[in-house]
């Protein structure tokens, strides 16, 4: 059986972290494409030597040319710049919107087949104007963020119920901004719902109002840490469980920024819910009842999420 492909485009923290997991999971031989010459070629070669060592067997390359990544079967997109201390996402729009424009022209070139997610911010902003300027279709192409927003809210919880990661299910919804929506109605330990968990008096409501709201602020937390740059080993860790899924017809039940076409009330816009990502990508947007303050909780963020698609119909009206 042939091996998968998958390409990495923009070999930096995360993109170098990626290879590394998809090398040890052995989901397929792996392409780092980057425009700094020398360093996906130095990543790739020093991954490929960790191989031996870890006993995996995946090729690893490294490009400064899209033919690279020629029929690959999943891509993940990275390129572009992450935030300073200080910086909001929506800072990296216009940089990072220009980038999209030419990854989206490698994409649609040289592997029009691919299954593609989107990691670069804003992200919800990014994934519309990347599926935009590949014209691959849409269940083809989503942005990863959910899966990243709720293992941190999962873990948060798992620290407060000194309990497995495991056995904390969370679901985050809306866009990746700071007004993302934590769902704590449909967030369990072990299938018992949280606000249970309060009547139980395992937690407080206040406690859970705390962890929402570190949660929210979870990324910004990593890059005032850091202070060079933002969170790489979860993020990596997130989309490689959605190429996964796809790559071996897992169909798990994911939060991704998926593109909508009236669910949620959310027309040609990219926002986060919970789909079912299989071999044909994504295969169902699952549509939950949310309540009188989730809805408001969930428009709120797909207000601040329009206002960047906006921004990238006007900085690039040909997107209109
Ligand atoms: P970094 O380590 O700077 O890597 C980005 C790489 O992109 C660099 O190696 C650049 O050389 C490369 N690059 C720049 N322009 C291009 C181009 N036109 N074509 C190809 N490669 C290019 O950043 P990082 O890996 O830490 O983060 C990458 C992106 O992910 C940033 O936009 C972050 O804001 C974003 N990010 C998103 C999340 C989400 O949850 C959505 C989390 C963390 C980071």
């Amino acid at each position: 059986m042939a091996r998968n492909k998958i390409a990495l485009i923009g070999a930096g923290q995360i993109g170098g972290t990626l290879a590394l997991l998809a090398g040890i999971k052995e989901l397929g031989d792996v392409v780092l494409f980057d425009i700094m010459e020398g360093t996906p070629q130095g990543k790739s070669l020093d991954l490929a030597e960790a191989a031996p060592v870890e006993g995996f067997d995946a090729r690893m390359t490294g490009a400064n040319d899209y033919s690279a990544i020629k029929d690959a079967d999943v891509i993940i997109v990275t390129a572009g710049v992450p935030r300073k201390p200080g910086m909001s996402r929506d800072d990296l729009l216009g940089i990072n919107l220009k980038v999209m424009e030419s990854v989206g022209a490698g994409i649609k070139q040289y592997a029009p087949e691919a299954f593609v997610i989107c990691i670069t911010n804003p992200l919800d902003a990014m994934v519309w104007a990347l599926q935009k300027s590949c014209g691959l279709p849409t269940n083809k192409v989503v942005g990863m963020a959910g899966v990243l927003d709720s293992a941190r809210f999962r873990y948060f919880l798992a620290e407060e119920f000194n309990v497995s990661v495991e056995d904390v299910t969370a679901f985050v919804l809306g866009g990746h901004g700071d007004d993302m929506v934590p769902s704590v109605r449909y967030s369990t330990v072990a299938g018992i719902p949280l606000p249970d968990l309060i009547k139980m008096g395992w937690t407080t409501q206040e406690k859970l109002d705390a962890i929402v709201k570190r949660t929210r602020g979870g990324g910004g937390e990593i890059v005032n840490l850091l202070k060079t740059g933002s969170a790489f080993y979860a993020p990596a860790s997130s989309a490689i469980s959605m190429a996964e899924s796809y790559l071996r017809d897992k169909r798990r039940v994911l939060p991704v920024a998926a593109h909508l076409t009236g669910q949620y009330g959310v027309n040609d816009m990219y926002v986060g819910v919970p789909v079912v990502i299989g071999k044909n990508g994504v295969e169902k947007v699952v549509e939950i009842t949310l309540d009188a303050a989730e809805k408001e909780m969930f428009a709120k963020s797909v207000a601040s999420v329009k206002t960047l698609v906006d921004a990238c119909k006007t900085i690039n009206p040909a997107f209109a």
